[in-house]
């Protein structure tokens, strides 16, 4: 396969989407028939916290994310039914797959996708207004329907925050791995080669795993600092493993 057809990009279809039946929709408007790409991955979340946190991390600190994170965690669609809050997690691959799907995703803003890209997917959003103790209007947060990888690097970080290389058929792989000769357990935000009570094995040898994790998994027993920090690999193998209700 030539370079080019091997680019990636993520899409998540978000709780608001689900909610209101639009997955259907959105998937025949990203179609192969329309875009010319392809599946590599597709996954149904229940979309943890520290996930939400790491896929959004440019956000923190500003007025909207505390919003950001309980929506796409789907708490605000489903407060009270945990076992509705879903998100649909795909990679699409191809020529061009990165700018193909954020044409027909359009802008952030739904009010300025309905403006500016009629017919794009998040032209089906909505605003809504986030507001002080005091009932005051702060910000806006937007219900937009659908993420998309805005560039090749987010691309890169955000599949391999979503996906396991074993959930990529391995022709389609666009990111180099290796195989795993140590075992990795987690447990309360502290990284451990040997099993402790109450922790999680998240890889071991024989896995199959993003060479970028590798690396940094080795740096961070050595507590070095890494480029890929702890909460962004191990969330990645805690999805769908925990029940997480908050
Ligand atoms: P995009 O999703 O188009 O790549 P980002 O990455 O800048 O946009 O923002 C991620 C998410 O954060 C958006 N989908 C949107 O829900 C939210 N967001 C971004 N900027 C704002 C803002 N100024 N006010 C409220 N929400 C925002």
């Amino acid at each position: 396969m030539e370079k080019e057809d091997l680019e990636q990009t993520l899409v998540l279809i978000k709780p608001d989407a689900l909610k209101n039946s639009l997955t259907g929709y959105i998937l025949s408007q990203l179609s192969e028939f329309h875009t010319g790409l392809r599946f590599a991955g597709a996954k149904i979340v229940h979309v943890s916290r520290m996930l939400a946190e790491e896929h959004y991390a440019e956000h923190r600190g500003k007025i909207f994310f505390p919003g950001l994170i309980d929506f796409i965690m789907g708490i605000l669609q489903y407060p009270d039914q945990p076992h509705r809050r879903r998100v649909i997690a795909l990679v699409y691959q191809g020529p061009d797959a990165v700018q193909k799907i954020r044409d027909i995703v359009g802008p952030t803003n739904p009010h300025e996708a309905r403006e500016k890209k009629p017919g794009s997917i998040r032209s089906l959003g909505t605003l809504v207004p986030i507001r002080d103790a005091q009932g005051n209007e702060v910000g806006q947060r937007m219900e937009n329907l659908i993420h998309a990888s805005a560039n090749l690097s987010d691309a890169e970080r955000e599949i391999k925050l979503w996906f396991q290389p074993t959930d990529i058929p391995p022709f389609m792989h666009a990111y180099p791995t290796v195989v795993s000769q140590d075992h990795y357990y987690y447990r309360d935000g502290k990284l451990f080669t040997t099993y402790e009570p109450g922790s999680i094995c998240l890889i071991a040898p024989g896995n199959v795993v993003w060479q970028s994790d590798k690396e940094s998994l080795h740096l961070l027993v050595q507590g070095k600092p890494a480029p890929v920090p702890l909460s962004s690999i191990a969330a990645k193998y805690l999805i769908n493993v925990t029940k997480e209700v908050e």
